[in-house]
């Protein structure tokens, strides 16, 4: 099909001249600009232009090819996306690499002048938001009609800089020189409502009228989302808050009162100002829960309002529409969708349900009870008040669903209850989420498995069949063929061909070469190209990285203390056969998360006295850059050896850093935690270094009543690192990570420190064996085709969303 017939449109270039062509006149009329004057940016953002017209194109081929097939849709609602640098990949996936190259020297620049300037919308967290963004690559990838709903943050997760002193926050104004990758579409704009009242309907028991006190505005806009290897290219569609035009006191600016005119105007567009900097804990903010609302409220709408283009009656939505919440953030989905088909179509309430617990399934990504969300019914009462009624006759409703089930048995209601009655009256969104979906998963085997035994046990006896598994999985494109090109580039020669980054799983055909000398021989060179490229050590010391969000459960202090004992055995033997480790850490703290942040501050001040300790710093060197994000941990993950995965077992839900760095050919030293398992099981147990206990036999220890002193006293080396970081050469901060350490431990760092320390002289001897470390590399990345988002995506399609691809044409 030829989409620009009639249109007068000409097809873009396929050469590097008629590209070059159309570079400069984008150049010309669209930044406005000529060759002699153009800028760094000026190129930057007419080559990010001319890139996008291809994949514009695609867009507009794979619209048709959607609206001719009417498919089934997997709309995907997150809070977060961290979507990474985009010029890089939108080079690759549209195939304009080689063009893009030449065509930008006509202007006097190289591709790496302009890529650095191609910032990162740092619009979530961590792996949550990265989840979200290596499936609808994949989605896309493997041609299947999805839209990913977000919220677009003004500012993203903060800017971060590391000093001896810690942890600084900036603002991250990410669109700060604008965006050429996004397309507004203000025609699709919506009307959310919050606070006001509800009014009865005469006659009608369950509908109501929803008078909102405050009505703000969403405006969409989208970034392309290309498949790889394929012509599919989807959106992500993000919501900006943007006030009304009646919100501006024209009266009050006239008088004089400037602050007090735009008053309204800033309070709703602070909707959308700022990306919550928490990661695994809860965030009771009226603000917060208005986000999460503002997200879903414009996003169902756009949802029932693409479907409705159709003309179809409401029977056939569930069958044409699957939404996956991501985690619980956008659970009030369920309610809205409710409220939306009963007050807004007028359906029964009987069928409205069945329609919205067909629509929807939940993935939960946590295990920790503070990460679990709830909002006080009070502030849900205020905000919401219309939701919260349609929450209680959901409750009601399914507590009648569990009493016939289980009649007499009043603890049990009470467990389950949507509403927590515990304290301050809560509502739960995970129960919610449980209860108004069809299908709940964990994102690792064990994370799934906890989740049916402990969190969501009650529910997952009531409905066993609705529980599942989807190991999550992540980009081979970005996260090798991006990110180690000199890596893929040997892979695709020992596997003679591209073939595996849409097929991840023929990365096992390397398993052959893994004891061919020349090819173990360029594997380590590799390895060794990629260290001098990062820069942050020397090349040929053991590069060990911790890189993650720093958060207790993940034991950056274990590593510590792994540290400070090394810098004792090196001081107490200066001459010893001792190997050069750089150990590197890496990763953002929630501002507010004081105890996380003392750890990064002690880590930056030890890392300062070895560097200043002439007997140790030949040795050992820590080092900690700042600001990690998507396009950091691209540098970052090709150079590593040793991949650290130290979390207590039955804390990291899955963990995605551990998949990108095994695909990289780093080895695991790590707890029997998370995906951990499920890499250990494939890349072979003799190719991962274990330690520690396992979820039981931690969650046991707690039970008979654990005593960090214990360990403390009967392990010298262990005690001699906590007085060292007791002794006041640390400051407070050492004073008070030993002291948390010390008096509860909460995540029994102690209890694993022995069995931490004997895996990482075991790491010592396989590194004293160049071939061997080479082997376990090799053998790695080839048993790490699992861990592909693409994977993840075709189990979601075919277990929970039971979607079909739709191909898309090529051009003709
Ligand atoms: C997280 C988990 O903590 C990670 O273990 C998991 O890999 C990730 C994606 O499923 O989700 N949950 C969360 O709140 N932040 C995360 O990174």
């Amino acid at each position: 099909m030829d989409l620009r017939q009639g249109t007068g449109l000409r097809k873009l270039g396929k050469t590097a001249d008629e590209f070059q062509q159309d570079l400069l006149s984008n150049l010309f009329y669209r930044r406005g600009t000529t060759v002699e004057s153009a800028s760094a940016r000026d190129a930057y953002e007419t080559l990010s232009l001319t890139v996008r017209d291809r994949l514009a194109e695609r867009r507009a081929r794979t619209a048709a090819a959607h609206y001719a097939s009417n498919p089934r849709w997997v709309y995907y609602l997150s809070a977060e996306y961290l979507l990474g640098a985009q010029l890089e990949q939108n080079l690759l996936y549209s195939g304009t690499g080689d063009l893009a190259a030449e065509a930008v020297k006509a202007l006097g620049f190289s591709l790496e002048d302009l890529e650095d300037l191609d910032v990162e919308p740092g619009l979530g967290n961590g792996g949550l938001g990265r989840l979200a963004a290596c499936l609808v690559d994949s989605l896309a990838t493997r041609d299947i009609p999805a839209v990913g709903y977000g919220i677009r943050y003004d500012l993203g997760i903060f800017r971060q800089i590391i000093t001896e002193n810690g942890q600084t926050e900036l603002p991250d104004d990410w669109a700060f020189h604008g965006n050429p990758w996004e397309f507004p579409a203000p025609d699709d704009r919506q009307a959310v409502g919050f606070y006001g009242h509800t009014e009865p309907i005469p006659g009608s028991e369950t509908r109501k009228i929803w008078v909102p006190g405050e009505i703000v505005l969403g405006e969409p806009s989208h970034m392309l989302v290309p498949g790889y290897g394929t012509e599919t290219v989807n959106i992500v569609r993000l919501w900006s808050a943007k006030a009304s035009e009646a919100s501006f006191d024209l009266s009050r600016f006239s008088a004089g009162q400037y602050a007090e005119a735009v008053q309204e105007a800033v309070r709703a567009e602070n909707i959308s100002k700022v990306l919550y900097p928490d990661d695994s804990t809860e965030l009771g903010r009226e603000l917060r829960l208005k986000q999460q609302y503002f997200l879903v409220s414009c996003s169902l709408r756009d949802i029932v309002r693409r479907f409705r283009l159709r003309n179809e009656g409401w029977d056939t939505f569930a069958e044409k529409t699957v939404i996956q919440l991501n985690d619980t953030h956008p659970t009030i989905a369920i309610p809205e969708l409710m409220r939306l088909l009963v007050d807004e179509y007028e359906l029964e309430w009987d069928r409205a349900w069945e329609i919205t617990r067909k629509t929807f399934a939940y993935t939960c990504h946590t295990l920790l009870p503070e990460a679990l969300e709830t909002w006080p019914v009070r502030m849900f009462e205020k905000l919401l008040p219309r939701h919260l009624e349609i929450i209680y006759l959901i409750n009601m409703l399914f507590l009648r669903e569990v009493e016939a089930r289980f009649p007499g048995d009043h603890d049990r209601l009470r467990r389950m209850s949507i509403i927590g009655e515990e304290g301050e009256r809560r509502v739960r969104m995970a129960h919610l989420a449980v209860v108004g979906t069809e299908a709940v998963n964990g994102v690792a085997e064990l994370h799934s498995k906890l989740l049916r035994e402990t969190v969501l046990d009650d529910f997952a006896e009531l409905w066993p069949a609705k529980f599942q598994n989807v190991t999550n999985g992540v980009s081979p494109r970005r996260f090798i063929k991006i990110a180690n090109p000199r890596l893929s580039d040997l892979i695709t020669e020992g596997l003679g061909g591209e073939g595996w980054l849409r097929d991840l799983d023929r990365l096992a055909e390397l398993e052959h070469l893994a004891g061919d000398a020349s090819f173990a021989e360029r594997w380590q060179s590799i390895k060794r190209a990629n260290k001098v490229d990062l820069g942050l050590g020397d090349p040929d010391s053991l590069t060990d990285v911790m890189i993650k969000r720093f958060h207790e459960y993940k034991r950056q202090q274990l590593k510590l203390l792994h540290v400070i004992t090394l810098y004792h055995r090196i001081r107490a033997n200066p001459g010893g056969d001792w190997i050069p480790r750089t150990i590197l850490f890496a990763g953002k703290a929630a501002p507010a998360y004081h105890a996380a942040k003392d750890i990064i501050r002690l880590i930056a001040t030890v890392a300062a006295r070895i560097e200043a300790d002439p007997v140790v710093s030949p040795y050992l060197k820590v080092v900690f850059p700042s600001n990690y994000n998507v396009t950091l941990a691209e540098r970052i993950i090709p150079a590593a050896d040793l991949s650290e995965q130290i979390s207590l077992a039955g804390k990291e839900a899955s963990g995605t850093g551990n998949m990108k760095l095994a695909l990289n050919g780093a080895i695991t030293i790590g707890t029997l935690d998370g995906a951990n398992i499920e890499i250990r099981a494939r890349v072979g147990a003799e190719n991962f270094f274990l330690f520690g206990m396992d979820a039981y036999q931690a969650a046991q220890t707690r039970i008979n009543g654990y005593d960090p002193r214990h360990f403390y006293e009967h392990d010298a080396e262990l005690r001699a690192a906590l007085d060292t970081l007791a002794s006041g050469i640390f400051g407070d901060v050492g004073h008070r990570v030993a002291g948390s350490l010390l008096g509860w431990d909460e995540y029994l760092t102690l209890a694993d420190y022995r069995g931490y320390i004997e895996a990482q002289e075991e790491v010592e001897r396989a590194w004293r064996e160049p071939a061997r470390w080479t082997r376990m590399s090799i053998l790695n990345t080839a048993h790490s085709g699992f861990f592909s988002a693409d994977r993840t995506v075709a189990d979601y399609a075919a277990r929970i969303w039971r979607v079909a691809p739709v191909p898309v044409q090529h051009e003709d």
